[in-house]
C-alpha cells in the first residue's frame, strides 16, 4: 500500500528548491501532501491564499500531490491527512542539526512517524525563501529561483495596486 508523504513548510514564497522537494517526495512515495503553516512569522511575502494558490498553480495536474493549510502540530497534520512519512530537504549541515530534534521530537508525538531526508540538489541548494523576500523587497529578479506562479501571483498583485 502507497505511504502518504507530508512536505510541511511555510513557502513564502514556494522555491524551486522546496518544488525539487516535492517531486521527489512524489517520485518515492506515489502520494503526497504539501502541507502550508498557517502563520510564516513576521513580514510575510504572500498571504496564506496566496501561497495556497501558487502551489496548486504550481502542481496542477500532478495526480496524487495535494496541498491543504495547517495550523498547530505538524503530527496532527500528519494524522489528519494520513501521512505516515515526513519528507524534508537538507541543504547543509546547520539544517541537518536544526532537523535532526524535531524529527525525533516528531516520532515521539506520533509513533512510528518516520522522516526522511533528501539531499538538497546542487543546482537550487543555496536557495531560500528568505532570500528569495530579501532580494525581490529589494527590487531584484526572483524568476531564476521560483516557479512561474509566484511571478504571475506577484504581477497580478502589483496590477490591483496599479503599479
Ligand atoms: N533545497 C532543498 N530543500 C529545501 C530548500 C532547497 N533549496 N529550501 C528549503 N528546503 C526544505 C527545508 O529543508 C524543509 O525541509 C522544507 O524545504 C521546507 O522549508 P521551509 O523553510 O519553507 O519551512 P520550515 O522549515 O520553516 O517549516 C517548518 C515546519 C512547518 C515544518 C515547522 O515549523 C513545524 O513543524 N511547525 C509545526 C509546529 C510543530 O509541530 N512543532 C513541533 C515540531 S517538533
Amino acid at each position: 500500500e502507497a505511504r502518504v508523504a507530508l512536505v510541511a513548510g511555510s513557502f513564502d514564497p514556494i522555491t524551486n528548491g522546496h518544488l525539487d522537494v516535492i517531486q521527489r517526495a512524489h517520485r518515492l512515495f506515489g502520494r503526497v501532501v504539501v502541507a502550508v503553516l498557517v502563520n510564516p512569522g513576521k513580514s510575510p511575502m504572500l498571504s496564506l491564499d496566496e501561497r495556497l494558490a501558487v502551489i496548486h498553480d504550481t502542481v496542477a495536474g500532478i495526480a496524487g500531490i495535494d496541498v491543504v493549510a495547517f495550523e498547530g502540530l505538524l503530527v496532527e497534520a500528519a494524522v489528519t491527512h494520513g501521512a505516515t512519512v515526513v519528507v524534508r530537504g537538507l541543504r547543509s549541515v546547520t539544517d541537518y542539526e536544526h532537523e535532526w530534534p524535531m524529527a525525533r521530537m516528531n516520532a515521539r508525538l506520533l509513533p512510528g512517524l518516520e522522516t526522511v531526508y533528501v539531499s538538497a540538489s546542487a543546482e537550487w541548494a543555496h536557495v531560500s525563501s528568505s532570500l528569495v523576500r530579501q532580494i525581490h523587497a529589494l527590487g531584484g529578479a526572483i524568476d531564476a529561483f521560483v516557479p512561474p506562479a509566484v511571478l504571475t501571483h506577484l504581477g497580478r498583485r502589483d496590477q490591483a495596486d496599479g503599479k
